[in-house]
C-alpha cells in the first residue's frame, strides 16, 4: 500500500513499471500436452509457437494424464523417484500445499526450492550458531537511533533490493558509517565511508582477519560472550593465525584498514550486518556466514534495536516458502524430518505416515535423474533450465525424465522439458499471504482475472492431490493458512481476521493478540541451550580457480532492470527496452585490451563447460580478470559457464566463482 510498513510507499523499478507481463500476449491460457514423439530440447523450441511441440488439452484431460504417470511412476519404482520444485514466487498457502502434496501424496521428502541456490549456506549456518535462520532486525532499523554502523558484503541492495537501498543511503546521508565489503565497486561505495574492494572468494581470510583484530585489541563483548554464547575458545584458535597483517596479502585489503574498520564495527552502539549471495553462493558459503556470525556475536551486536544480522532475502517470498517446508530436511517451521517429536506432529497433523528420511536438494535432484534414481517431477514456478548451474548438465537432466509437469505463466525454458504444462495464476491474480525479508507476513488481494482457462497455483494443486487419492477441500487461501496455524508456532497467533484488517503482521506471533516481534533474539537464542555457538571456519578456496587456460574469473549475478531468468522481465515493456541484449561487463583496460570497433565489442565467454557470446561494457566498479555477467539471457546463458561445485552443508552451488576465458568474438 501507500504507506506498507515495509516500503514506507518506496517502490522498486519493477513496482513502478515492471508489472505488465501478466498481460504478455505469451500468456500461458490454457493446458498443454507434448505431441507424440517430439524430443525435449530447446533445439527450435519457441514461446510464441507452443504448438509445435504440445496440443491444448482440456484440464480434466491434463490433471487426469499428470496423476495417472506420476502414480504410475511411485507405483513401479517406489516414492523415491518422484520429486518437486515448489516456487518462492508464490504465496505462504501454495508453499504449503506443494510441500505436503510431495510429502503426503508423492510420499518422499523431496521437494526443494530455489532457496538452495540462495541462502541456504546462510541458513545452515544461523541454524547451527543461532537455533533459526530468520533475521534479527528489519532492514528499517538502519535509521533507528541506535544504529551507527551498516555493513553490506556481498550484496547490492542499489539493484537488487532497491527499497532496502534508500533506507541505508538515508541512515548514511544522516551521519551513520556504511562499510562496503564486495569485489566490485557497486553503486553503493558513492554513500560509503569505508569500501573494501577485495579479491573475491577470499571472505573467510578477511572475516577472520576482522574476528583477529577484535580479539587481539580486546574489542570484544566479554559479558555477551560468557552469558550468552559457547565455543568463544574455538573461534580464538581458529582465528590466532589469521592477523590482519597475514590475511591482507591474501584478501588484498591493506592490513591497517582491517584493523579499523574492525574498531568501528565493534564499537558501534548498534552494528548491522546484511548480506547477499557474494557470501552464501560459494562452495564455502556455509563457512562465510560462520564468520558473520562469530563477528556479531563476540561483539555483542546481536538482540537489541538497530544491531543484529540481516541475510537479504531474495525471492518475494522465499522466506515464507522456506518456513512453509519447502525444504528437503525440514517439514513447516524449520522441524527436522527425522527428528521423531517433530514427525509424529505432522503425521497426526496430516493423518499419515511419513518418510523420516531427509530429501534430495535442487542439484542432488539433477543428479539423481542422470542416475535414474528420480524418474518424475512436478515444477511449480521455477526455471531450473535457466537458473541451476552447469545448465548442460541441467538440462540433459530434465530432458531424462519420465514425466515432467510444469506449472507456470509461460513457456518457460524448462517447459520445453515437460510432458505437461499448466497454466498457472500471477500474483496480482492470486489472493494468499507473503512473507518478507523482515519476518512480516502480508496479505495480496487478487485484483485481476487469470487469463483464458488459466487457473489459481492453489486450484491446480489440489486437483492434483485428489488424482493422487487425498481427500483435500481447501475452499481458499484462508482454510489453508488456518491450518498452517496448526502446523506453524511462529504464526500460530496470527489471524486471518487480523491480516485483512491490519495487513501485516510480523512473526514470531505465539498466541492472538501478541503484537509480534521485529527484533529477537534479546534474551536468548533459541537453542537447547538458550545460547549461541561460534563455529570457526578454516580458509578453503574456490571450487575452480583461474589457470594458465582459463585465466579470469567470472563472477554471476543481477541487473537493476532483469529478474533472474528473465521470464517476467525479459516481457515487461519499459524493462526490456532499457536493457533489451545480453551483456557481459569487463574492466575498462580488459576492455580496451580487446581493441572495440566503433560499435562496440562483442565478446567470447568459454569455461571447461559452455561457452557464449554477448555484448562487453566497461565497468570500473570491476577489477582486472574479473567478468560479470548476470544469468537472464536464453540467448546467452551465464549458467552454460557456472561450475555445480557445491557448499557442502547448505548444498548450494558455487555460483560467484569460476574460471573464464574472454576472447573478442568473430
Ligand atoms: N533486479 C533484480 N533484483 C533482484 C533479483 C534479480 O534477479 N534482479 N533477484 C532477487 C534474489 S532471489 C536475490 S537472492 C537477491 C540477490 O541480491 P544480491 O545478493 O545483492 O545479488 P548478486 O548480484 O547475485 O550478488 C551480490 C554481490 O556479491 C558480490 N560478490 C561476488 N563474489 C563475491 C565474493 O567472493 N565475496 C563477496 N563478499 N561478494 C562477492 C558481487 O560482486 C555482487 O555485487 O536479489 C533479489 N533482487
Ligand atoms: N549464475 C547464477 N545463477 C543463479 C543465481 C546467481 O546469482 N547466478 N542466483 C540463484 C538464486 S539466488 C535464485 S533465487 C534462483 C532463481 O531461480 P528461479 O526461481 O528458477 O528463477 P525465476 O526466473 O524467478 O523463475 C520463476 C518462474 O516462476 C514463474 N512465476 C512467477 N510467478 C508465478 C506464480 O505466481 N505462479 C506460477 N506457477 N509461476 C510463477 C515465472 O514465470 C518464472 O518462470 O536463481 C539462482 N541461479
Ligand atoms: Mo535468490
Amino acid at each position: 500500500g501507500r504507506d506498507g510498513p515495509a516500503n514506507h510507499g518506496r517502490l522498486c523499478v519493477k513496482g513502478r513499471f515492471g508489472f505488465d507481463y501478466v498481460s504478455h500476449p505469451q500468456r500461458l491460457t490454457q493446458p498443454l500436452i507434448r505431441r507424440h514423439g517430439v524430443p525435449k530440447s530447446l533445439e527450435g523450441f519457441d514461446p510464441e509457437r507452443p504448438e509445435r511441440c504440445f496440443r491444448p488439452a482440456s484440464w480434466e484431460e491434463a490433471l487426469d494424464y499428470v496423476a495417472s504417470r506420476l502414480l504410475s511412476l511411485r507405483d513401479l519404482h517406489g516414492s523415491d523417484a518422484l520429486a518437486g520444485f515448489g516456487s518462492a514466487k508464490g504465496s505462504n498457502e501454495e508453499a504449503y500445499l506443494f510441500q505436503k502434496l510431495v510429502r503426503t501424496g508423492f510420499g518422499s521428502n523431496h521437494v526443494d526450492h530455489c532457496t538452495r541456490l540462495c541462502h541456504a549456506s546462510s541458513v545452515a549456518a544461523l541454524l547451527e550458531g543461532i537455533g533459526s535462520g530468520a533475521v534479527s532486525n528489519p532492514v528499517a532499523d538502519v535509521m533507528s537511533a541506535e544504529a551507527e554502523v551498516i555493513v553490506v558484503i556481498g550484496a547490492n541492495p542499489t539493484v537488487n533490493h532497491p527499497v532496502a537501498a534508500t533506507f541505508m543511503k538515508q541512515a548514511a546521508k544522516a551521519g551513520k558509517t556504511l562499510i562496503l565489503i564486495d569485489p566490485r565497486r557497486t553503486e553503493l561505495a558513492r554513500h560509503a565511508r569505508y569500501v573494501l574492494q577485495f579479491r573475491p572468494d577470499t571472505d573467510v581470510a578477511l572475516l577472520n582477519a576482522l574476528l583477529h583484530t577484535v580479539i587481539d585489541e580486546g574489542l570484544t563483548d566479554e559479558a555477551f560472550i560468557r552469558e550468552r554464547t559457547e565455543d568463544f575458545e574455538r573461534l580464538r584458535e581458529q582465528v590466532a593465525g589469521c592477523s590482519p597483517e597475514a590475511m591482507a596479502p591474501v584478501c588484498g585489503v591493506p592490513a591497517a584498514l582491517i584493523r579499523e574498520v574492525a574498531r568501528v564495527y565493534a564499537r558501534a552502539r548498534g552494528a548491522m550486518i546484511f548480506w547477499g549471495m557474494g557470501i552464501s553462493q560459494h562452495v564455502h558459503g556455509t563457512d562465510n556466514a560462520r564468520c558473520l556470525i562469530a563477528l556479531a556475536l563476540a561483539t555483542g551486536q546481536i538482540g537489541r534495536p538497530g544491531t543484529g544480522l540481516h541475510p537479504l532475502r531474495g525471492q518475494n517470498n522465499v522466506q515464507g516458502a522456506s518456513d512453509a517446508g519447502l525444504i528437503p530436511m525440514v517439514f513447516p517451521d524449520y522441524r527436522r524430518v527425522d527428528d521423531p517429536e517433530a514427525r509424529a506432529r505432522f503425521e497426526r497433523l496430516w493423518g499419515t505416515a511419513l518418510d523420516p528420511v531427509p530429501g534430495l536438494t535442487v542439484v542432488e535432484i539433477m543428479h539423481a535423474i542422470l542416475e535414474g534414481r528420480i524418474r518424475g517431477m512436478y515444477i511449480l514456478g521455477e526455471n531450473p533450465a535457466m537458473s541451476d548451474p552447469n545448465l548442460h548438465h541441467a538440462r540433459a537432466a530434465l530432458a531424462a525424465l519420465e514425466h515432467l509437469v510444469v506449472q507456470d505463466l509461460f513457456l518457460t525454458e524448462t517447459a520445453a522439458f515437460a510432458d505437461v504444462v499448466l497454466p498457472a495464476s500471477a500474483f496480482p491474480e492470486k489472493t494468499g499471504t507473503f512473507t518478507n525479508t523482515d519476518r512480516r507476513v502480508q496479505l495480496g488481494r487478487a485484483a485481476l482475472d487469470p487469463p483464458g482457462e488459466a487457473r489459481q497455483d492453489l486450484w491446480i494443486i489440489q486437483q492434483i492431490a485428489r488424482r493422487l487419492g487425498l481427500d483435500w477441500d481447501y475452499p481458499d487461501a484462508r482454510a489453508v493458512f488456518d491450518e498452517m496455524r496448526q502446523a506453524m508456532d511462529s504464526i500460530a497467533g496470527i489471524t486471518w481476521e487480523r491480516l485483512e484488517a491490519e495487513h501485516a503482521v510480523t512473526y514470531p506471533c505465539l498466541h492472538e493478540g501478541d503484537p509480534g516481534e521485529p527484533v529477537i533474539f534479546t534474551d536468548r537464542f533459541p537453542r537447547p541451550s538458550g545460547r549461541a555457538r561460534f563455529v570457526p571456519a578454516a580458509l578453503i578456496p574456490a571450487a575452480e580457480r583461474p589457470d594458465a587456460d582459463y585465466p579470469c574469473v567470472l563472477i554471476t549475478g543481477r541487473q537493476l532492470e532483469h529478474w533472474h531468468t528473465g521470464s517476467m522481465t525479459r516481457r515487461a515493456g519499459v524493462l526490456d527496452a532499457l536493457e533489451p541484449e545480453a551483456i557481459v561487463t569487463l574492466h575498462p583496460e580488459d576492455y580496451a585490451a580487446l581493441n572495440p570497433g566503433p560499435d562496440g565489442l562483442r565478446v567470447r565467454l568459454e569455461t571447461r563447460r559452455g561457452q557464449l557470446s554477448a555484448r562487453a561494457r566497461p565497468d570500473p566498479a570491476l577489477m582486472r580478470g574479473q567478468v560479470f555477467m548476470a544469468f537472464c539471457y536464453v540467448e546467452a546463458a551465464a549458467n552454460l559457464l557456472t561450475v555445480d561445485a557445491l557448499d557442502p552443508y547448505g548444498k548450494i552451488p558455487e555460483f560467484k566463482y569460476c574460471a573464464v576465458r574472454v576472447v573478442r568474438a568473430g
